[in-house]
């Protein structure tokens, strides 16, 4: 059985209490990047992302899973490698988190500033049968993240977040987005990120996730930052945000792929 949680700071289900790894794991996520602390490694090439830059033939599957707007992609059209990832990825899923307001929302944060939200790409190792298999194996996922910052010019990238509108009730789906293109939404350069070893950042937080977050922001308009903060769950998720506060980095080397 799924345990009950929330991102209530003050509720007995809130992230300080939050269960199994995520109370006991020693390379949990998010952390805060300190940027004069990483070490570069010229081993963390270029990525290669296939089909990131096409609009394909189909279509997606928006959800309030009850934690966040997440948008799923049958099939395995998307492929992730390169970057200094062992193997190939296949992307399942892209989902966001957000703050109540615009100087909160991020999960990782950088020399201790927070951004106004987060967009993570996850995508499993294709040396596992599924996502399910993989998703407690240490080298099982690769998340993408990027960090989101309000900004006056409208990106029309984000332009399928209207579909948030369908959503605003806990566990809706809408199951016929038209299909869109996954570059628009990455930073253009894609060659500057950290890189290290973490966990889920949603109960029950396993240790299986090679995080990358680009060093480059994406913005996206005020107007669709409060798209994502009317859906609810208990009351609306933006009422405490739905992002983890960031974690201890215990012996953990955070890379850079760029001096
Ligand atoms: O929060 C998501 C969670 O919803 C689920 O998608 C999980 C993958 O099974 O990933 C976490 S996260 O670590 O990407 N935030
Ligand atoms: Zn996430």
């Amino acid at each position: 059985s799924i345990a009950q949680w929330s991102y209530n700071p003050n509720a007995v289900d809130g992230p300080q209490n939050w269960k199994e790894d995520c109370s006991t794991g020693k390379r949990q996520s998010p952390i805060d990047i300190e940027t004069a602390k990483t070490v570069m490694d010229k081993e963390l090439g270029t990525f290669t992302l296939v089909n990131y830059n096409k609009t394909l033939n189909k279509t997606f599957r928006a959800t309030n899973n009850g934690h966040a707007l997440e948008m799923g992609f049958p099939g395995r059209a998307y492929n992730v490698s390169g970057g200094g990832l062992n193997g190939v990825y296949t992307t399942v899923q892209f989902h966001f988190h957000w703050g109540a307001n615009n100087t909160v929302g991020s999960e990782h944060i950088v020399n201790g500033k927070e951004y106004a939200a987060e967009l993570h790409f996850v995508s499993f190792n294709t040396k596992y049968a599924n996502l399910g298999e993989a998703v407690d194996k240490p080298d099982g996922l690769a998340v993408l993240g990027l960090l989101i910052e309000v900004g006056e010019h409208n990106n029309s990238a984000f332009s399928f977040l209207e579909v948030a509108n369908k959503l605003v009730e806990p566990f809706s789906i809408v199951n016929d987005v038209p299909a869109f293109t996954f570059e628009h939404l990455l930073p253009d350069d894609k060659t500057k990120f950290f890189r290290y070893n973490g966990s889920l950042t949603t109960p029950t937080c396993l240790e299986s996730v090679t995080w990358t977050v680009f060093n480059d922001h994406v913005f996206i308009s005020q107007y669709q930052m409060n798209l994502l903060r009317r859906l609810k769950k208990n009351g609306t998720l933006a009422e405490f945000g739905n992002y983890r506060p960031v974690q201890p980095l215990n012996n953990r080397i955070v890379k850079s792929s760029f001096p």
